[in-house]
């Protein structure tokens, strides 16, 4: 059996000898290099935009302006801003160039006569409505008022009332590689490399908006160098690429420098909570009243992230008394859109820190605090509707009680010498498998060797090595024999992709129903070219056997006897080829849980130094310990990030002040530090394979794991993510 085996990512091999195919890797001759002229101020009308020295510039082919298509949740100066800029960083115009350098150098040339208008920056003065971010729109783009129980009734019967802000600052998603795109003018249709986490969705939208223009459009996910949510939704600058190698008719590249990326790729977190909770004396928290404020930048696609937050605020715990009022407001801002664990850190770190405030008020242990709220029996409807499918929460938090213990001990003595050290745990509950469903093909080649054409696009986390698991156990044959492919929507019919931490658990179970239709079929044909009855034959261990006989034929020897010979004839009485395909989507979503334990210094720089970490999850059957425990890794690394060194930050009138990774921080080998992380398989999902995902848990469990030790190592509270250096100190 592979799964529940540490197999080796199968890879990476091109990766670390530099054979990777990023977007800039692919070459078409003749290729065009597009440059966004983009803007420096955050708010203005456009008065006149001269482009006439860019033309002609030497080398510059072409240059875009005022280019809108009207699309879902973007305000109407989309993809380019025509006649009103919104942010620092919108579109306005696009030159095309025979190199990338003549194009960026004629970027200079374009001159914009704009009028400035008073930016908003501060999504609380946003609320309010008064300075407008969009011209002739009220602020307040999005508003939904979640109730459950009567928490004013809950809360007037409490015997401590307290009130909080939480603030969740902007983050820049960061991956390694920028977006690119690459488009490719072939008569009739396009053919498209991208870097993105769905291939089909990209087909779908491009679709959406050029399919009048064109036939077909092909995608291709090249290999992703990270994404971490922030490759999936449409961007300005695919439009604006596709609509210029439409035009031109050319191969047209366009690939963001890095401080394009940090203005252009959106924004992710970015929420504030302002709530109001109540507890009894013996810790159990009554009631939670609040606003949850989503601060949208210029465009409302992101407010499903204000929803997932607000649903999911009671967390693990028993609280039924609850109102949250979510608003997404615009603001002069990139726009904001989802960032690995899209809503639930931002819950977690309001719920976890309610945890930890309720239990120095009351003097009460964090612990207890926790045990006397969670919830214990599962299924759990939670007073929002979701439903918590399976799993055993007190145990896990048992568990990862007893480490806190010892590093609460190890902080006690650490600091007698006077160090600034402090212990702090968080307990999460995850939400994922986000739908509606995946697909995988299994097809059986003629050598024997299996290929896997999966709908997922992973980019990074290792689904490959793990899919090719679940199929090899399946099929009873090596795991070297099985290749996993995706990323093309001409392989495989209709697929979604990678986000929402899906991948293994809705394309492994598609690839497990795909596999099992294939063996169907291997038997069927086997019993043609045995001349036996199907009924009698078995399937084990990539072989068929007759027991009656004795006699067997491998997997490789049905799939060569499949292909007869060249220009014979087909004898048998069943279809020939071995190939299925399979769809895998839940009812519900998945709610895997845990907890992470930090043991954190802060020195008296304010500068945090974490001396240990521990974590410990629950998402049902895992089926690579090596690849789960590596997303851990990465994603309390982002955690890290998220909590004491990144921050998007603007000035009042809307310039970004972090707009190179110099002034924005992100953790490297140098903060990074040793984490130890275990797993129970006690929260199967009612899938086939009862897994559930792992690719952001990480993310939710150490924000507040971390700030709480970081509080305890000062003794100050602490209510905003990042904890900044000056509050530190
Ligand atoms: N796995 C497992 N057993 C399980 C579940 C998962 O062994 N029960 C393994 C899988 O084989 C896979 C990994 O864990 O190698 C993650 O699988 P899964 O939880 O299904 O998540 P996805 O593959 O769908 O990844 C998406 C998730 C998201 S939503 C973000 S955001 C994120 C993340 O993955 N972005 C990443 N991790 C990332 N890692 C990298 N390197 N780069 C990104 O952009
Ligand atoms: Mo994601």
């Amino acid at each position: 059996m592979y799964v529940g085996q540490s197999v080796k990512r199968k890879e990476d091999l091109k990766f670390i000898t530099g054979s990777g195919r990023y977007i800039d890797d692919v070459e078409y001759p003749g290729t065009l290099y597009l440059y966004i002229v983009r803007s420096n101020v955050a708010h203005a009308k456009i008065k006149k935009i001269d482009v006439s020295d860019a033309l002609k510039t030497n080398g510059v082919v072409g240059v875009i302006t005022g280019l809108t298509i009207p699309f879902e949740n973007r305000p109407n100066n989309w993809p380019m801003a025509k006649d009103e800029i919104l942010y620092v960083g919108h579109p306005i115009a696009a030159i095309l160039a025979t190199d990338r350098y003549t194009a960026a150098d004629a970027a200079d040339s374009v001159q914009i006569d704009y009028e400035e208008l008073p930016a908003v920056i501060d999504p609380e003065k946003a609320l309010k409505d008064d300075v407008k971010a969009v011209e002739g729109r009220s602020n307040i783009a999005y508003k939904k008022v979640y109730n459950a129980g009567d928490p004013d009734k809950a809360l007037s019967n409490s015997d401590i009332v307290l009130e909080e802000k939480f603030e969740i600052s902007r983050v820049y998603p960061s991956p390694m590689e920028t977006r690119g795109l690459l488009s490719v003018y072939q008569e009739g249709s396009l053919l498209v490399y991208a870097s993105t986490q769905s291939a089909h969705y990209m087909r779908r939208y491009l679709l959406s908006a050029f399919g009048n223009k064109i036939r077909d459009i092909r995608v291709i996910q090249a290999d992703v160098g990270g994404a971490f949510g922030a490759k999936l939704f449409p961007y300005a600058e695919d439009f604006i690429t596709v609509y210029a190698s439409l035009q031109y008719k050319k191969p047209v590249k366009w690939v963001a420098l890095r401080s394009e990326d940090i203005r252009g790729m959106y924004h992710g977190r970015g929420q504030i909570h302002k709530v109001k909770f109540g507890a009894k004396k013996d810790g159990t928290l009554t009631a939670v009243i609040g606003d949850a404020i989503i601060d949208l930048g210029a465009a409302s696609h992101g407010t499903y992230l204000v929803d997932i937050a607000a649903t999911m605020l009671a967390g693990p715990y028993k609280v039924r008394d609850l109102r949250i009022n979510a608003y997404g407001v615009y603001t002069n801002k990139t726009p904001l859109d989802q960032y690995r664990g899209a809503g639930r850190p931002e819950a977690a770190f309001v719920y976890e820190r309610i945890m930890d405030i309720i239990s120095d008020e009351l003097k009460l242990d964090p612990i207890a605090v926790r045990k006397k709220n969670l919830v214990t029996e599962l299924p759990y409807t939670n007073p929002l509707g979701l439903k918590y499918d399976s799993g055993n929460y007190l145990k896990l938090l048992e568990k990862a009680e007893k480490v806190y213990r010892e590093f609460e001990e190890r902080a006690n003595e650490l600091r007698k010498q006077g160090r600034r050290v402090g212990a702090g745990l968080s307990f999460y509950l995850e939400q994922n498998n986000f739908g509606p469903w995946e697909s995988a093909s299994v097809r059986i080649k003629a050598d024997g060797k299996v290929q896997v054409i999966i709908g997922a696009s992973p980019h990074g986390q290792g689904a490959e090595t793990g899919i090719a698991q679940i199929v090899a156990d399946e099929l009873g044959i090596s795991v070297d024999d099985v290749e996993v492919i995706w990323g093309d929507t001409a392989l495989i019919g209709e697929g979604f992709g990678t986000y929402g931490s899906r991948s293994l658990t809705l394309a492994g179970n598609a690839a497990l129903l795909a596999a099992r239709r294939v063996k169907d079929k291997v038997l069927r044909l086997a019993a043609q070219f045995m001349k036996s009855d199907v009924q009698e034959l078995q399937y084990k261990d990539g072989k068929v056997i007759n027991p009656k006989t004795g006699k067997t034929m491998s997997l490789k020897e049905v799939a060569s006897r499949n292909m007869a010979s060249l220009g014979g004839i087909w004898e048998y009485k069943e279809e020939p080829g071995l190939e299925a395909t399979g769809y895998f989507g839940f009812d519900n979503l998945t709610y895997p849980y845990g907890s992470h334990v930090v043991l954190a210094e802060v020195d008296n720089s304010g500068k945090v130094k974490v001396l240990d970490y521990y974590a410990i999850d629950d998402i049902g059957t895992v089926v690579n310990p090596m690849l789960a425990e590596a997303q851990v890794i990465g994603g309390v690394i982002q955690g890290f990030g998220e909590s004491v060194l990144e921050e998007i930050v603007y000035d009042e009138n809307g310039n970004l002040l972090t707009g190179n990774l110099f002034d924005y921080a992100i953790p490297t080998a140098v903060e990074a530090f040793n984490i130890k992380w275990e797993y129970m398989e006690e929260g199967k999902s009612d899938a086939p394979l009862p897994a559930k995902g792992i690719g952001e848990g990480a993310t939710i469990g150490t924000p507040p794991a971390l700030i709480r030790a970081i509080e305890k190592a000062i003794g100050k509270k602490l209510t905003r993510l990042p904890g900044r250096l000056e509050d530190l100190i």
